[in-house]
């Protein structure tokens, strides 16, 4: 193809093309006080820096009329393989969120942190804050390999305790390199370093031009589904003998992200590509790297997913040009496991050894004090006391590890002193519900979704109670717009932002993660939408089977039924 008739690279190549390995002039705008934002090409750098420029949104309307522009902001991820964090690591991020950001911690469906509200200002002291505590935010976004995720629970399981590990190997290798550099030179005053012609070379996955767009990671157990596997890049699926790790499933090509009137974007589950050895982990995460770094359309970001270089290949074109080109190891077939759980790992539960955990359910995430829920006061008391390890799940929710028999007594009294509930106390739907950040950080957002579920899951809770379902598991999942930030489509119930107060009401996934959902209706407004699902639950709690769950119930009776039952067009 000649150069005049190749397609056109999506600006983002240009930044990273001309950004000298992530630097771009990141440290002069971010030094300069002049600025309150960052010029485009740099606003695409700093994502790699684990750092996205926003704008408060709700402070639009009054700023637009004073004409003062806009109220720009940071947002800060970090990059947390497994979720984990030492005890004095948690109080440090604690603290800078009360220092630098809006005093709410964010835990992520990535099981990792975010700060909102952070200043262009302050956002070099922050950056180097979080560093000081050994925790980095390189990689957080970007199109690099994102955080990397696996079951946390410490349970005392050998397969679990090797996900961990190889979560964590996976990471570092996939970790960018010269932009490590460069990261060091921005944030905490390292030395430049001199890059010549074959600068490439120091980057030695990804090249110059980094991936055509994000990559994610995540290992899984067949019975307990926590990372929902199939909605990632690439999925390991354990596979146990007698309790010991023998090797892993290989799944590819699973994500969520579609956008609204582009039918060429969709969600997709990953499909099974092999089985590999536990020696294998790394040249597996490398090997499908590469392959999208270099199969990925660079041209259009909307479609710059390995889940379309999938789609377009097929699984067997996928699978021979994996094992011929990327992977030089033996390709033998996928175990045959089906998933069969899906654990929120909440309450206190053994580690072994006479040492306890505790799985907290967090209301969308969001770690903050508001009236006599006093969760993110509580939650420092309590790991500043008994200096206990935290780990973030990929349900939005916090464990506390590592407590002794004694300690439980008093970490549970704390809680009540603090008004944290306990999960055991709290319904299933609240349990099982996440939503995404959206409005007023999230520049995408279409709709509310963190600030509008809450009112959803208590009129939920009611229609469920009215029909005998009070205690029955339901996944509802809501975000503010197509992305699908919360994986809202592989949850029974899915509720996507479409604009203004309506929602896209999607019904009849998995309550495991196995199974796609399906759009019943669109544009429902918000105060309609548990009125129309009230009907379904309705019919579910009269004619379902035998112990049989909401989203397979829903599947059973099928599209045109589901359709008249909510009064949707068919
Ligand atoms: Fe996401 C973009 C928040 C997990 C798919 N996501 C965004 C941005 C950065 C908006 C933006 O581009 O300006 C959001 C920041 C909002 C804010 O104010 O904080 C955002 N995504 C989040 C988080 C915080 C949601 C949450 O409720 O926790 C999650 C951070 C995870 C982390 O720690 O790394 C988050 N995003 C996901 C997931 C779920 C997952 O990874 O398991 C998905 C679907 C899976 C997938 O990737 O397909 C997801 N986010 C997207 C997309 C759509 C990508 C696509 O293929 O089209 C976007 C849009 C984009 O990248 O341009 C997006
Ligand atoms: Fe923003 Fe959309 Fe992601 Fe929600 S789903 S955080 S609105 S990009």
């Amino acid at each position: 193809m000649s150069d005049e008739t190749a397609p056109k690279l999506s600006p983002v190549e240009g930044h990273k093309e001309e950004g000298r390995y992530l630097r771009g002039t990141l440290a002069e705008e971010i030094a300069d006080p002049t600025l309150d934002h960052l010029s485009d090409a740099n606003k695409s750098l700093i994502k790699f820096h684990g750092s996205y420029e926003q704008e408060d949104r709700d402070a639009r309307k009054t700023r637009g009329k004073t004409g003062v522009g806009k109220a720009y902001m940071f947002m800060i991820r970090l990059k947390l393989p497994g979720g984990k964090l030492t005890a004095d690591q948690y109080l440090a991020m604690d603290h800078i969120a009360g220092q630098y950001a809006n005093g709410t911690l964010r835990i992520t469906t990535r099981q990792s942190f975010q700060f909102h509200g952070v200043l262009k200002g302050n956002l070099k002291a922050t950056i180097a804050a979080i560093n000081t505590s050994l925790v980095t935010t390189l990689g957080g976004c970007g199109d690099v390999n994102r955080n990397v995720l696996t079951c946390p629970a410490p349970l005392p399981d050998p397969t679990r305790a090797q996900m961990m590990r190889d979560c964590e190997a996976v990471a570092a290798h996939l970790a960018p390199k010269a932009g490590k550099q460069a990261y060091h030179e921005i944030w905490l005053n390292g030395e430049p370093v001199k890059f010549g012609d074959d600068a490439g070379a120091e980057e030695p996955i990804y090249g110059k031009t980094y991936l055509p767009r994000k990559f994610k990671v995540a290992f899984s157990l067949p019975h307990d589904n926590c990372t929902d596997i199939l909605a990632q890049c690439l999925g390991f699926q354990a596979i146990s003998e007698k309790g010991n790790l023998i090797g892993y499933n290989l799944f590819a090509g699973g994500g969520q992200g579609q956008t609204n009137s582009n039918p060429d974007t969709y969600p997709l589950l990953a499909q099974p590509v092999g089985f590999i050895d536990p020696s294998e982990v790394l040249a597996a995460s490398e090997g499908t790297i590469k392959l999208f770094r270099d199969h990925g359309d660079r041209t259009n970001r909307k479609r710059a997913r390995l889940k379309y270089v999938m789609k377009d290949w097929g699984l067997e074109k996928f699978r021979e040009v994996f094992y011929r080109d990327y992977f030089p190891h033996p390709a033998r077939s996928v175990r045959e496991v089906a998933i069969t759980g899906l654990d929120l790992h909440h309450g206190w539960q053994s580690m072994g050894g006479g040492k306890f955990f505790l799985g907290l359910s967090v209301e969308n995430g969001r770690i903050k004090d508001e009236s006599h829920l006093r969760l993110r006061s509580g939650l420092r008391a309590i790991v500043a006391k008994y200096k206990c390890e935290v780990r973030l799940t990929t349900q939005q929710d916090i464990m506390l590890c590592g407590l002794s028999m004694d300690e439980r007594a008093g970490v549970d009294s704390m809680l009540s002193e603090y008004g944290v509930p306990r999960p055991e106390t709290l319904s299933q739907v609240q349990r099982l519900s996440m939503a995404c950040p959206a409005v007023p950080t999230c520049p995408l957002a279409l709709t509310e979704s963190e600030r509008a579920l809450p009112a959803l899951v208590d009129q939920l809770e009611v229609a469920l109670k009215e029909v005998g379902l009070a205690d029955e598991p339901i996944s509802v999942r809501m975000t503010g717009c197509p992305n699908g930030c919360a994986r809202p489509y592989q949850s029974e119930v899915g509720i996507v932002g479409r604009g203004g107060t309506k929602y896209t009401l999607y019904i009849g996934g998995d309550s495991y993660g196995r199974r796609l959902n399906t759009e019943i209706q669109d544009s429902v407004p918000f105060d309609q939408l548990v009125p129309k699902l009230s009907k379904v639950f309705a019919a579910f709690a009269t004619e379902r089977t035998k112990g049989e769950l909401f989203g397979d119930y829903c599947t059973r009776i099928g599209m045109p039924k589901l359709k008249e039952l909510i009064g949707a067009p068919a």
